[in-house]
């Protein structure tokens, strides 16, 4: 794979873990370009892709997207933002999302970002979110929750073992939570 050399901080957590809240802060303070692999895939079913149908059912149920198709958005993405440090937001959600990715790109992540918050607090947080997403449904959040443990942590897990985790307490307010990332990103900022 060619590409300029880039930076990328992986942003994992469960589902409404805060995840694009505290991205959003980032790109503010430390100028970074966000790419919300959930975000790539909802504009892909509006784009009206042939393959938003499929990706549209497989959010409804909570479900891990193949990974070449969002690989693919991810890379494109890359390309176009003309930037070279980068937040890749709820990718890669599975092992094969994680060792495909490292295969085509040939990018590997300067850290992982965690977010632990309880899932209690995140159920809260996504059924008072009010933004109009289709998975924002208890039936739906449950299976989101599900895959999470069984296929997410698995991930965290392995960029643990090679040191690469940063575990923030994401129960704490915004403000709070930011604090603590922000002094993970200075010592990298010029
Ligand atoms: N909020 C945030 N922080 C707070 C705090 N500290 N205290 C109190 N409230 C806080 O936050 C959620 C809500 O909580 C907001 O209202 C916020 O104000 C508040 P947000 O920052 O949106 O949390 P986030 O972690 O980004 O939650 P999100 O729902 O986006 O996480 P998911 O991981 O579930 O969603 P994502 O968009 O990444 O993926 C959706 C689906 O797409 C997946 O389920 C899957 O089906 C598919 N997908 C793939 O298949 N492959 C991928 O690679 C990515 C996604
Ligand atoms: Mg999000």
């Amino acid at each position: 794979p060619s590409h300029k050399k880039v930076t990328v901080v992986f942003v994992l957590g469960g589902p409404g873990s805060g995840k694009g809240t505290q991205c959003a802060n980032i790109v503010e303070h430390f100028g970074y370009t966000h790419l919300s692999a959930g975000d790539l895939l909802r504009a892909e079913i509006k784009s009206g892709s042939e393959n938003g149908t499929m990706i549209q059912n497989m959010i409804k149920e909570g479900k891990i997207v193949p990974s070449e198709v969002t690989i693919r958005l991810l890379q494109r993405a890359i390309q176009e933002s003309g930037n070279d440090k980068f937040l890749i937001d709820g990718f890669p959600r599975n092992e094969e999302n994680r060792a495909a990715f490292e295969s085509v790109t040939g990018i590997v992540p300067e850290f992982v970002l965690f977010f632990d918050c309880s899932e209690e607090e995140m159920e809260r947080r996504l059924l008072s979110r009010n933004q109009g997403r289709e998975d924002d449904n208890i039936d739906t959040i449950r299976k989101r929750f599900k895959v999470f443990l069984e296929s997410s942590l698995p991930v965290i897990d392995y960029y643990d073992s090679k040191g690469k985790v940063r575990k923030i307490d994401a129960t704490k307010p915004i403000e709070e939570v930011f604090e603590t990332v922000k002094a993970l990103f200075t010592p990298l900022s010029d």
